[in-house]
């Protein structure tokens, strides 16, 4: 082993919680790059993805992981909150997040998930920058330490990202000896088709959430790259005819700046012209269909 080799450490990490406490905005800003889709919906990131952090001497795999679901009753709550048990079982540390001040049922079910695996587990109190009276953190903190015991206890801002740099110090002590899994270029197991297919996924999520809570998918039917140029065809998959109007908008207005948002993150990501064409297909009830999961990849059932 050379002798850069010899000290290096490196694990996983899982990212935890319920949805919308900001676990994709934390890793998106310890990577330095938006390789998780994030938006004010619960329910946001629907797979899980690894997002890779190199330093001089340590290499921490994130999994990035859907919210976990109080009441798993569909088809795709299901999938995902398996997907969740299974990466805590995998991994050398949880980063276990939850919303400064506030304590759900959900955030307690996510703890007694991870409370039964044999993990290190740092606890994370982000957005704090929502809370106005800060000595108020005090007892919120100390209930919710005196339920399990945590490695540390660090409060972040994510959005701003306030003490990330704490947070990846206290992973980086925690990781086992080994050389690292991925080369240092290396930010995500993901391919570029799925990235952009996230793109234009967020962009729906953040425009027409309200009106279209988690049925909306989004499948890449072509990606060609020549010298100048990358073109991309894309179709959004909605549940009913009703849907697909919403999604177009009128006189196709939602459609073309959903396009015209997704295309400027995929050009900042590609650094080349993106050429965007999206399409708009019912496919009905596929959130509840087991079949249809397996299709977009989304099941594990
Ligand atoms: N004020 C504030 N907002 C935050 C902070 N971190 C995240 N947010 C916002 O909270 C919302 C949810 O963030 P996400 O990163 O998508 O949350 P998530 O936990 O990944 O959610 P799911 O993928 O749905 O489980 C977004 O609108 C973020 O901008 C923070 O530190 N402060
Ligand atoms: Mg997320």
């Amino acid at each position: 082993m050379s002798e850069k080799l010899e000290g290096f450490v490196c694990g996983a990490v899982a990212i935890i919680g319920r949805p919308n406490v900001g676990k994709s905005t934390y890793l998106n800003h310890s990577i330095g790059q938006k390789i998780s889709i994030t938006s004010r919906k619960p329910q946001t990131t629907r797979h899980q993805i690894l997002g890779i952090k190199t330093f001089e001497q340590s290499q921490i795999v994130y999994v990035d992981t859907p919210g976990l679901q109080v009441s798993p009753d569909r088809a795709l709550n299901r999938g995902m909150n398996k997907e969740v048990i299974r990466a805590v079982a995998e991994v050398d540390v949880v980063l276990f997040v939850v919303e400064a001040g506030k304590w759900t049922e959900a955030d307690e079910n996510a703890l007694a998930l991870i409370k039964r695996a044999e993990v290190k587990i740092i606890l994370i109190i982000n957005k704090v920058d929502k809370v106005k009276n800060k000595p108020e953190l005090l007892p919120f903190i100390q209930k919710i330490t005196e339920k399990m015991n945590f490695v540390e206890v660090i409060p972040t801002t994510a959005t701003k990202g306030d003490n990330i740099p704490l947070v990846e110090n206290a992973i980086i002590k925690l990781l086992p000896h080994s050389e690292p899994w991925f080369s240092e270029d290396q930010i995500t197991d993901r391919s570029v088709r799925f990235l952009v297919a996230e793109m234009i996924r967020e962009k729906l999520t953040r425009k027409l959430g309200d009106e279209l809570p988690y049925r909306l998918n989004v499948t890449i039917e072509q990606f060609k790259e020549d010298e100048t140029l990358v073109h991309i065809h894309a179709t959004i998959w909605v549940e009913s005819r009703g849907q697909k109007k919403i999604v177009i908008g009128k006189e196709g207005s939602v459609l073309k700046s959903i396009g015209e948002d997704a295309r400027y993150d995929m050009q900042n990501m590609l650094e080349k012209k993106v050429f965007l064409e999206t399409w708009v297909k019912i496919k009905e009830k596929w959130s509840d269909n087991v079949n249809a999961l397996n299709q977009f990849g989304l099941s594990s059932e």
